[in-house]
């Protein structure tokens, strides 16, 4: 990446996430995604060196950053494995956000500072079997009894979703005015009637678990509503504005990881008597990849700078998260192009990146609806 403006923090931030990414996230990726362990060390190291509670002021237990450093180390995390990034991600960009900006002092206490820290683990839980795309569309129920309220429903493709000590879920109060009328919860892991149940089995992003989670009668206390009652589908859709910038890192690392693989392999394997790297055709290929990831660079990086500038940055998430997911997908597969029949093997690493790559033009918005997301910004700001 350019760093023309970074400051020296910036700088420390990126070097100490690149090191640690190497030394000790790469050396075992290979074997995480055979056995689909969760990366359960490593999360605590990442935690200790403050990288779970980035952006989270210090004094509630955060490393006080801003969201440039936090893609810089995010795309380091996500080039050595990109699913270890999966939870380091939700956990910055949506959980403690969403404590830090719409939690009261009390969540705050009893969450955020245990999630800053790394001492706990979060995960975000919008999604249902009938609510996606249309998030607003969320069957989840919650209704007020006395001083608690009662959730029933089903929840689905919940990142960290066996490994998690709180869950921000997002549950309807009210159905008859819609996505008004969605509520934010801070439910706890062991919350009777709160079951999360079977680990999706994914294409790709094997150390990061995905699963379904049953409600049943889950009893909250009103103390732990986040923001306020109707507030829960702002809060969601503001989150997701951050969590896409950091999609747009992860997707940035994959696509870093294809091309230098993809140039080393070049540069080392001989055909027709040359190296492929000496043949023009790789080259071209070589060239349009490092192109397409110098053009991520610069969205995800300009939306990083907006975020933090205060400003407008709806257009801009979406925009890096299209684009950064869309190259990375191209990349990863021209790199397994790249390398032939071995690019086909797992010792490669290639294939890994591809089967990874597919899954962040799904998650947190689907390509088509970052599409929607730009086309009505741009019909707003544009006269
Ligand atoms: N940032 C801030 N506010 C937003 C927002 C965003 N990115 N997107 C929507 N909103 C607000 C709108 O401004 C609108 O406010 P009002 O009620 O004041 O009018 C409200 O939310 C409803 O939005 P909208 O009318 O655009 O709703 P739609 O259902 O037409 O579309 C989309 C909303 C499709 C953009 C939204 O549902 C979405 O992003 N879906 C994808 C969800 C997702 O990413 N899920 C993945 C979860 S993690 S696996």
């Amino acid at each position: 990446m350019f760093s023309l403006e970074f400051s020296d923090i910036q700088q420390t931030i990126w070097e100490t996430a690149k090191r640690f990414a190497e030394e000790v996230i790469a050396p075992g990726a290979i074997d995480r995604d055979k056995s689909g362990e969760f990366p359960k060390d490593i999360l605590k190291q990442v935690g200790e060196l403050g990288f779970l509670g980035i952006m989270v002021p210090e004094e509630y237990g955060g490393t006080g950053l801003d969201t440039v450093s936090y893609v810089l180390a995010l795309k380091e995390i996500a080039k050595a494995d990109a699913s270890v990034a999966i939870p380091i991600s939700v956990q910055n960009s949506l959980v403690d956000w969403i404590f830090l900006h719409y939690g009261s002092d009390l969540l705050k206490e009893k969450y955020l500072k245990h999630l800053a820290t790394g001492e706990y683990i979060g995960a975000y839980s919008l999604s249902e079997p009938d609510a996606g795309s249309d998030a607003r569309m969320i069957r989840t129920r919650a209704e007020k009894n006395g001083n608690d309220w009662i959730l029933n429903g089903f929840k689905n493709w919940v990142s960290t979703g066996h490994h998690s000590d709180v869950y921000v879920v997002f549950a309807q109060t009210n159905p008859e005015i819609q996505h008004k009328g969605i509520t934010a919860f801070a439910i706890e892991k062991d919350t009777p009637g709160f079951e999360p149940m079977k680990k999706e089995d994914k294409m790709g992003m094997h150390a990061s678990d995905t699963v379904s989670i049953a409600l049943t009668n889950v009893k909250v206390p009103n103390e732990n509503i986040i923001g306020k009652v109707g507030e829960g589908f702002y809060i969601a859709m503001k989150a997701l504005n951050g969590g896409r910038i950091g999609i747009a890192a992860q997707s940035l690392g994959i696509a870093e990881a294809a091309l230098e693989r993809s140039v080393r392999y070049a540069k080392e394997r001989l055909v027709m008597g040359k190296p492929l790297a000496d043949h023009e055709l790789t080259q071209y290929k070589l060239a349009q990849m490092a192109m397409k990831v110098s053009a991520a660079e610069m969205l995800v990086l300009k939306a990083a700078f907006l975020r933090d500038s205060g400003a407008d940055h709806i257009r801009a998430a979406s925009e890096a998260k299209l684009f950064a997911s869309t190259i990375a997908n191209e990349v990863a597969r021209e790199a397994v192009q790249i390398h032939g029949g071995y690019g086909y093997t797992r010792e490669y690493v290639v294939e890994r990146l591809m089967r990874d790559a597919k899954v962040t033009e799904i998650y947190e918005g689907t390509s088509e609806i970052q599409n929607i997301v730009i086309a009505r910004q741009i019909l707003k700001e544009i006269d």
